[in-house]
């Protein structure tokens, strides 16, 4: 058994947090358990569709995938929400939102490392002056200053990463 959560992934564009969250959701998924994944580039098709990344945009975003994360959680189930959330106030807003149920995990890869993988295309476009407000470019990521856990995607593989996840979610989560 187990008991609803809300695992806050934060980091970079690139740090791993949607392959993360997708193989966390497959494994909790395998072994019965209730899970839901809400990511930030997914929501922003439907739920969050005409809002932006300028900081208020991005405090609204947060904003609302925190309410609906909380609304799965109360009712049980692990959600999985993967969203860059760049700005500590706003992920201390989301907090709040939680309350007990909110474990803030930092995915955590320097910005050379996510910049490097490139997966989108994304950081070239954003240095070539493509896109504004890019995060680590030209918008802020701040550091996670006490996350409940960080996962070093710089120096574990796919696999060490999911186990040291899973690890923890067995920890705070199964009864
Ligand atoms: C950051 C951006 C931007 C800008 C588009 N800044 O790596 P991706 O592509 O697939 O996922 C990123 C996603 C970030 O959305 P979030 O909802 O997670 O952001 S936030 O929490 O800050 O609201 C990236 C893409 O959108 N993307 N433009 N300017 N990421």
């Amino acid at each position: 058994g187990h008991k609803g959560g809300i695992l806050w992934l934060t980091g970079l564009s690139g740090a791993g947090k949607s392959t993360l969250a997708m193989a966390l959701e497959r494994a909790l998924f395998d072994r019965g358990w209730q899970t839901f994944v809400l990511d930030g580039d997914n929501v922003r098709n439907g739920l969050n569709a005409g809002l932006g990344f300028s900081p208020d945009d991005r405090a609204e975003n947060i904003r609302r995938v925190a309410e609906t994360a909380k609304l799965f959680a109360d009712a049980g189930v692990v959600v999985i929400a993967s969203l860059i959330s760049p700005l500590r106030a706003d992920r201390a807003r989301a907090r709040v939102i939680g309350g007990d149920r909110f474990h803030e995990i930092h995915v955590g890869a320097d910005l050379s490392v996510c910049e490097e993988r490139d997966p989108k295309g994304l950081y070239k476009k954003a240095r070539a002056g493509e896109i504004a407000q890019f995060t680590g470019v030209s918008a802020p990521y701040e550091t996670p200053e006490s996350p409940e856990l960080l996962i070093d995607t710089g120096a574990l593989d796919r696999s060490e990463a999911l186990a040291q996840l899973l690890d923890y979610v067995d920890e705070t989560l199964g009864k």
